[in-house]
């Protein structure tokens, strides 16, 4: 009997899991247990809703529920109100994200009270950088969604409509009630009746799930694609062929959500080629889509190669401006000054304009975090900036509170997060880049929600065992301790990792090329941008390293309010996470560890590429709980991030040490690469992305 006991448990053990692509990302099916739901009305997104509980009722069999769309006072815009009978809400859509939870916390826990959810931020927006021939800039995960090239680029098939369905369903799961579908490098093209046709045809299949579809356009529009001999913002003519376009716009898509701009930028046109500010360029476009209840999203990432420091520049050129923006355009701002980097201060213009909404924009997609080749589990970085303190109302001012009508009122609070997803199977090229998906949705709804507890969450609902296939232990104790814990640990520490290995103690953008994947503190070709090679954020030489941003520098401290602009200024004060970015400081500078800076640089690098190295074997202890192929496929991914998290700590000791001109301390293991050999293939990294 013990024996047919054991050969049975074995069999279980050894059970493979059953395959997965990851295409069904953290909303994996579960056979359902039978529930009555019982609606108050009739649409097709309650129809959805009730659908979803069917499928995914995992709560007592035969429990009845009532979803209630229903006035209350405490429900604010699409929130909902969850009580032991069901879902409350002032909307439909708020029914639908309760369900949405209801479901969540069935496979989640903790378990439902009475509770009202609100989301932070009215519109949680994502923005997609594709192009309309289906390259996708700064894409990691194949080619479009929406977009593609060749002769039926512009035809709507049932697999596009079943794609976008997906889509449309996974964003609604986390609270994203909008999408910008092209890229803000935008092509006039977009804004032609043929591409409207295709947007028009998206945004159908989006509308059911609450989301909103926005389009990039560009400036000069009127020029481009109206044939006219100006887009002057202030020019009648211009003006008017906005307002016909406008018109066409909401006549196809009636929910049109409104634009998003990236103006003189990047040597994108606007209002400044003639003559006209930001303000007023943004409030034409304001005006034109007033009447519809239309939006503009103005990018502030504006930089120009003169300044000496590119941190300031956004804050100098839209600080002057507060106040004369209209109530419909809200000011996006990147999470730091410069771009995206692994670890940037808060951008100053958080908590600087007071008289004008401003929204953050974070970047889902991992241009400057490895890509899809690394686990970088980003909302560690965001949960920083978001509850960075501003102090612009005294302390407490964070940005989120900054940013999400709580500091002053705003006719419109929103969030922009750069999508990360392509056509690949998986959406996102790395499986557990889903979770910078789902982070994004989950904070945009809740700000205040912990990095664990998202990373908990997604675990639960990405790789839970199905109970079906695997022995209850297994979705218990075991898998807590062995699976749930260590990832989840994992995660946690992974974009800590790549600031070790990549920049950490306050550098940044030391990249080498234009692809932001490998090292490349030496790249500086002849005739390149100075502001667009990293000696010029680095500033290494025989007496130190940094930028000096200090009032005796570029006196970038002094955006912020104080006391952070005394507290970055001074040595003492400044967090050592920041140190390089505020100031420029001998190679022999004492830490607060005893040590020097430069011994402290060489275990920064040591620590973050032995902290990848660990990612491995917690990752390769975690197989009896993964099917094989995502098992597979991250694991090799874990080789090819640690190879790279080598290169990295490489590369930077070795060149910077030339300038230090100090030893490595002999503790820490020597580097496994030749500089020149390093610096032979920065160009080649981009052959491999
Ligand atoms: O980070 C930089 C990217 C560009 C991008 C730009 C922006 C869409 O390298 O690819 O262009 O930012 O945000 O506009």
């Amino acid at each position: 009997m013990r024996t047919l006991i054991s050969a049975f448990m074995l069999l279980f053990v050894a059970l493979p899991v059953k395959a997965e692509t990851g295409h069904d990302l953290w909303l994996r099916k579960h056979s359902a247990n039978p529930v009555k739901v019982v609606c108050s009305g009739n649409s097709a997104t309650l129809s959805i809703a009730m659908n979803e509980l069917q499928q995914g009722w995992q709560g007592e069999t035969g429990a009845s529920i009532v979803l209630a769309v229903k006035p209350d006072k405490s429900i604010k815009g699409d929130g909902y109100k969850l009580t032991a009978s069901g879902v409350q809400a002032n909307t439909e859509l708020g029914i639908l994200y309760g369900v949405y939870e209801l479901l969540r916390r069935q496979q989640t826990g903790p378990p439902v009270k009475e509770e009202v959810s609100n989301p932070s931020y009215e519109r949680r927006v994502l923005n997609h950088w594709d192009n309309l021939d289906g390259s996708v800039e700064r894409g990691y995960a194949g080619h479009s969604i929406f977009w593609r090239s060749g002769e039926d680029s512009l035809a709507v098939t049932e697999k596009d409509k079943a794609l976008w369905l997906e889509y449309a369903r996974a964003n609604a799961s986390i609270g994203i009630n909008g999408t910008v579908l092209n890229n803000v490098n935008a092509s006039p093209k977009i804004l032609s009746g043929e591409y409207l046709m295709r947007a028009k045809a998206i945004a159908e299949a989006l509308r059911p799930y609450g989301i909103r579809s926005y389009l990039s356009v560009k400036f000069s529009s009127p020029s481009l694609l109206g044939g006219l001999k100006t887009s002057d913002p202030l020019d009648p003519q211009a003006i008017q062929w906005w307002e016909t376009k406008a018109k066409e716009i909401y006549r196809l898509i009636p929910d049109f959500g409104g634009f998003l701009v990236k103006a003189n930028s990047e040597g994108q046109p606007g209002p400044q080629d003639y003559g006209r500010t930001h303000a007023q360029g943004a409030n034409m476009l304001a005006d034109v889509l007033k009447p519809y209840g239309g939006i503009v999203m103005w990018r502030a990432f504006v930089y120009s190669s003169e300044d000496k420091d590119r941190a300031r520049q956004a804050y100098a050129e839209f600080m002057p401006l507060d106040g004369q923006f209209r109530d419909n355009v809200i000011i996006q701002v990147k999470n730091g000054p410069v771009d995206f980097q692994p670890r940037e201060p808060f951008s100053p213009l958080f908590g600087g304009m007071k008289k004008t909404s401003v929204m953050p924009e974070l970047q889902i997609t991992q241009e400057y975090l490895g890509h899809s080749f690394q686990l970088v589990f980003l909302a560690p970085m965001w949960e920083e900036t978001l509850q960075s303190d501003t102090y612009q109302e005294g302390p407490g001012s964070t940005v989120a509170r900054s940013t999400n009508g709580s500091l002053f009122p705003q006719k419109y609070s929103a969030i922009a997060g750069v999508a990360n997803i392509g056509i690949d199977a998986n959406w996102c090229g790395h499986h557990f880049a889903q979770a910078n998906w789902y982070a994004f949705g989950r904070l945009a709804w809740n700000s205040g929600l912990t990095s664990d507890r998202i990373a908990d969450e997604w675990i639960r609902l990405t790789f839970s065992p199905n109970s079906k296939e695997r022995p209850d232990a297994l979705k218990t104790r075991d898998w807590q301790e062995k699976f749930l814990i260590p990832v989840k640990e994992m995660m946690l520490q992974s974009r800590e990792a790549a600031v070790n290995y990549m920049m950490p103690l306050g550098l940044h953008h030391i990249f080498a090329g234009t692809h932001h994947y490998g090292p490349g503190p030496w790249y500086a070709p002849k005739g390149t941008r100075p502001d667009w090679t990293p000696p010029y954020y680095h500033q290494a030489d025989t007496s130190g390293i940094g930028f000096d941003r200090t009032r005796s520098g570029s006196n970038a401290v002094s955006q912020y309010h104080e006391p952070l602009a005394s507290q970055f200024n001074d040595l003492k004060t400044c967090p050592e996470i920041y140190l390089l970015w505020f100031h420029h400081l001998p190679w022999t500078y004492k830490m607060k560890s005893g040590r020097t800076l430069w011994d402290e640089l060489c275990y920064h690098y040591e620590k973050g590429v032995v902290q990848v190295r660990q990612f491995q074997k917690v990752w390769d202890r975690a197989e009896p709980y993964v099917d094989a192929q995502r098992f597979s496929e991250v694991q090799s991914r874990l080789r090819r991030h640690y190879r790279d998290a080598q290169i990295w700590k490489d590369a930077c000791l070795l060149y910077f040490q030339q300038f230090s001109r100090l030893p490595i301390p002999y503790d820490v293991e020597r580097p496994v690469n030749d500089l020149e050999d390093l610096m032979k293939i920065d160009l080649k990294w981009l052959h491999h992305n």
